[in-house]
């Protein structure tokens, strides 16, 4: 019989496809499925032609093919499907046998999987995979979690496929237990929204506020991906301003419709956001300003009945256009060292709820390269964690706070120029609010507590008086002195 197969990988879409050609060049010899099996076959004739593949026409061929313990990816749609893959598989399968999800899957689904399937001496894993199809192939960033008992097994595959940073460091360690890898994956998604529409509202500003062309803007762009802000995002950014249409000479980006789609990781990450008690505002406005972007008719509609700021204002700045692109950068990195700081948080949040013990430098680092949001500056939030794993925010790193204190003055004229422009910035201005509420000694939320017992009797703490006192005011002389204890809003 022919050699066994290192690895079994199901989905032959795009992720699927080019994972497993990233396996076989790293001299993986990997059993391929899918669904539906006249893709296996073209798979097989066309890029897998002559490799080191082996095609499964049905489930039963997949396992029969793969050394043991077994090593399967599931690369489906998250959902349905992979709990019939392992609903499908599980009779199939011998203890210590090892499933991994590698799709975009619910935390919680992965959290369910790995306890149902441990309970039946099946390991399972839930690997985030990020960098879209480019990534898959080349090397992606992956964020593995789950039954750790499954790590030993998997590490010199995944390891070996993943991005690697300057010195080498594979971009794909072990993230934890239950679904925490997925977490991880999901918070980089919501992240990856902050900083495409932090992104996004850069352009609206140097675009409709001050009146610039793509072709004019691509430069700006180009020069941010040489200092602080390179990454990935601002290099396509450049790159997309740069192309032009060959049919009408225009460029591309003026012919695309504005209205956005998604397909839901950034709405999980503010869900979590709302379920943990975390403030992640700049990630929920980014899915916020999708939403708007999509309702495309009733904004143009409206367009001609609320007025702006007038003509003269939106007409652009008369003065120093250079002075406002520079304001407009340090603006960027601010925001961009706010928005990663709110998922940062959020990742605490979750170690803590769940008894992860994620180790947020190493995180940093399976970022640093092969995902959509690799940056620079990931390397130096490594050093910050690294240097303190137990930094209550990444805002009060050395570093960071020296960032902050130096572009404070810029971020807060751009956000007055966007205002006064009548240029939306919703994710810029919750990154200034963000870090004027952090910052802030006292918050007006007595007043609030104040409103909540004037209408509620819901009590309220008193800065005269010991935490954990709660003191209720007949605020009209009319009201009781029973304090609610069920009641919350
Ligand atoms: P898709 O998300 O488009 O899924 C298509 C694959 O799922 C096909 O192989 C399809 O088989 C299979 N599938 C479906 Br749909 N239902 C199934 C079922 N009930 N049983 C078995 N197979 C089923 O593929 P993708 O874009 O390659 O993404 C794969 C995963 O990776 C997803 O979870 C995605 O969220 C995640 N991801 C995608 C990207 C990206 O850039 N696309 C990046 C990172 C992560 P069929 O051919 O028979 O329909």
């Amino acid at each position: 019989m022919d050699k066994l197969a290192d690895i079994g990988v199901i989905g032959l879409a795009v992720m699927g496809e080019n994972l497993i050609l990233n396996m076989e060049s790293k001299g993986f010899r990997v059993a391929c499925h899918n669904r539906t099996v006249d893709k296996v076959d073209a798979f097989l004739a066309g890029r897998g032609q002559g490799k080191n593949l082996i095609g499964c026409r049905t489930l039963e061929e997949l396992v029969a093919s793969l050394e043991r313990p077994r090593r399967i990816m599931f690369m489906v749609r998250a959902g349905a499907a992979v709990d019939q893959l392992i609903d499908a598989l599980e009779p199939m399968l011998e203890p210590g046998d090892i499933l991994v999800d590698g799709g975009n899957s619910s935390y919680l689904d992965t959290t369910r999987r790995c306890t149902d399937l441990a309970a039946k001496g099946l390991l399972y894993v839930g690997a985030g995979v990020s960098g879209g199809e480019e990534g898959a192939l080349l090397g992606p960033s992956i964020m593995p979690g789950g039954n750790a008992q499954a790590w030993p097994a998997l590490k010199p595959i995944f390891q070996a496929i993943a991005a690697k940073v300057a010195d080498g460091t594979p971009c794909c360690d072990w993230v934890g237990p239950d679904g925490s890898g997925h977490f991880v994956k999901m918070v980089h998604n919501g992240i990856e929204y902050g900083d495409m529409q932090l992104i996004c509202e850069a352009y609206h500003l140097l675009s409709q506020g001050l009146g610039m062309s793509a072709d004019q803007i691509q430069p700006i762009f180009a020069a941010w991906n040489t200092r602080e802000l390179d990454s990935y995002l601002i290099e396509i950014t450049a790159d997309i301003l740069g192309h032009v249409d060959p049919e009408s000479g225009t460029p591309t980006v003026d012919l695309i419709l504005d209205t956005a789609g998604q397909k839901g990781t950034g709405k999980w990450t503010s869900q979590v956001g709302l379920d943990l008690g975390v403030a992640i505002p700049q990630i929920a406005e980014a899915v916020f300003a999708r939403f708007l972007s999509a309702i495309k008719d009733e904004r143009v509609a409206a367009g001609p009945y609320l007025s702006g700021p007038g003509k003269a204002a939106s007409q652009g700045s008369d003065g120093d256009m250079s002075a406002v692109v520079d304001q407009l950068e340090k603006a960027v990195y601010a925001a961009k060292i706010c928005s990663y700081a709110q998922g940062f948080q959020l990742l605490r949040a979750a170690s803590m709820e769940y008894g992860w013990n994620l180790n947020f430098g190493e995180i940093a680092l399976l970022w640093r390269e092969g995902c959509i949001i690799r940056a620079r500056f990931l390397g130096t939030i490594k050093e910050a964690y690294d240097a303190d794993p137990d930094l209550a925010n990444l805002v009060l790193a050395p570093y960071f706070r020296e960032v902050l204190a130096g572009a404070q003055a810029a971020w807060r004229t751009v956000l007055k120029t966007a205002v006064d422009l009548g240029v939306p910035a919703p994710v810029m201005a919750a990154s200034l609010c963000y870090y004027d509420g952090y910052r802030c000694e006292r918050l007006p939320a007595n007043l609030l507590q104040a409103q909540r017992d004037y209408f509620g009797a819901h009590t309220y703490e008193r800065v005269d008086k010991p935490r954990g006192e709660f003191f209720h005011t007949n605020w009209t002389g009319t009201g009781g002195e029973t304090a609610s204890s069920t009641y919350n809003v």
